[in-house]
């Protein structure tokens, strides 16, 4: 049966971490994955995420299972996150929301349920986009081709040229949007930018999966939302795949949402009973820990109000970084735009040869692209990270 299987590649970011793990070097840096790191270097457990928990654990809750869309007030409380508490949609009930495992788990039942409606539809992605939203999309049976995104020159998007892609697209394709935050990049679009795209997305009739995994990382919860605010006053159906694991710090977890904007309330009801019936067959229903605490924080106004602090916190402790990384630099040419990009990531312009050095030399860690995560700069490492930087450029 296997004699014929082939050895898979690694996940280029995920197989980092297996070699960072052996790495004996005391002083070794991890830049390669996505997580957020405190001051100390650890993957912090939030305050009102030990409240909540303290809280459920004393309650001694029996483990019944979850309705297959999930916890109905955790799947509210998304839908107010996102669209807004006041949103028209939300009260026209237009508006299916289902817990899902993680963003990837939000992506890859939203990938499903669009398959069954229309196999045959090309999906869009950014060019570059996070490893695994081309992987996820094949996977679940479609053809994945990229629409331009970044601009190297200008350390920006090249709008033109996004908007140029989006209208070579067939009727019907899907086109992945990161909401905030992109991922490789750190560059985002603006809201005159999101108003373009939406025009474009209507008049092409694409079909857009926005993919929000870094709300409240850019310029605030509110804030950060705004692309999925814009698409919801444009009366178009879109998809959205939301997560908490980097907002609440819960990655083993596997907290996340697929919200799905519908025409009518009528309609809502006739996806939902389809979605359902791809979340049945895939792993029947969720798991409750992590969605009951996200619940309950975001449901309690005084836990509530400690996550939105520590959640800023996280936010301004990354532009610090960000801050104290492009001065440390200044010597060695311009890297403002490191403090200018946005949310966990930067492209930081290293070669992949460059990448290799940091890590053989200096047991820095970084994707090989150049993608950077300064969520794991601080200041016990900023100096030397930049001092190698300043080596190998
Ligand atoms: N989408 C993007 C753009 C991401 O960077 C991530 C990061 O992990 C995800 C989705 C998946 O999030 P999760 O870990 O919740 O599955
Ligand atoms: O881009 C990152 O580093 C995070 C974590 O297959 C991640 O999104 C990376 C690869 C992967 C799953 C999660």
């Amino acid at each position: 049966l296997f004699s014929a299987v082939e050895l898979a590649p690694r996940d280029p970011i995920l197989g980092l971490n297996e070699a960072f793990g052996a790495d004996t070097r005391p002083d070794k840096v991890n830049l390669g994955v996505g997580v957020y790191y405190d001051a100390n270097g650890h993957v912090p457990l939030l305050r009102a995420v030990r409240e909540a928990e303290k809280a459920r654990l004393e309650a001694q809750l029996p483990r019944g299972y979850l309705p297959i869309d999930g916890i109905a007030l955790y799947d509210a409380a998304v839908q107010k996150l996102l669209f807004g508490a006041a949103s028209p949609l939300l009260a026209e009930r237009r508006v299916v929301t289902a817990q899902a495992l993680g963003g990837t788990g939000a992506l890859k039942i939203g990938a499903d349920f669009l398959h069954r409606l229309n196999p045959s539809v090309p999906v869009a992605i950014s060019n570059p986009s996070w490893e695994n939203h081309r992987a996820l999309f094949e996977g679940a049976g479609f053809q994945v081709v990229e629409y331009p995104y970044y601009d190297a020159a200008t350390h920006g998007v090249d709008v033109e040229a996004m908007l140029g892609g989006l209208a070579k697209l067939p009727k019907g394709a899907i086109v992945v949007l990161h909401a905030c935050c992109h991922n490789p990049t750190g560059v985002d679009l603006g809201t005159e930018d999101w108003k373009r795209v939406i025009e474009s997305v209507r008049e092409h009739g694409l079909v857009p999966f926005l993919d929000i995994a870094y709300q409240g990382f850019g310029d605030g919860i509110e804030a950060d939302a705004i692309a999925v605010r814009l698409f919801a006053e444009a009366r178009v159906p879109f998809f959205v795949a939301s997560s908490f694991s980097k907002s609440f710090s819960l990655y083993g977890e596997r907290v996340g949402a697929l919200s799905i904007v519908t025409d009518s309330h009528d309609e809502a009801v006739r996806v939902q009973s389809q979605l359902k019936r791809v979340i049945r067959t895939n792993y029947s229903n969720p798991p409750t820990h992590g969605a009951a605490v996200v619940a309950a924080v975001l449901n309690h106004d005084d836990l509530r109000a400690t996550w939105e602090a520590e959640l800023g916190e996280m936010r301004e402790r990354i532009r610090t970084m960000r801050r104290g990384l492009t001065q440390r630099l200044a010597a060695h040419g311009d890297f403002g735009f490191i403090e200018a990009q946005r949310g966990m990531f930067s492209y930081s312009g290293l070669s992949s040869a460059q990448v290799d050095r940091l890590r053989a030399e200096f047991g820095i860690y970084a994707v090989g692209t150049g993608r950077i995560c300064v969520a794991a700069l601080n200041d016990g490492n900023l100096d030397r990270v930049a001092e190698a930087i300043a080596r190998v450029i």
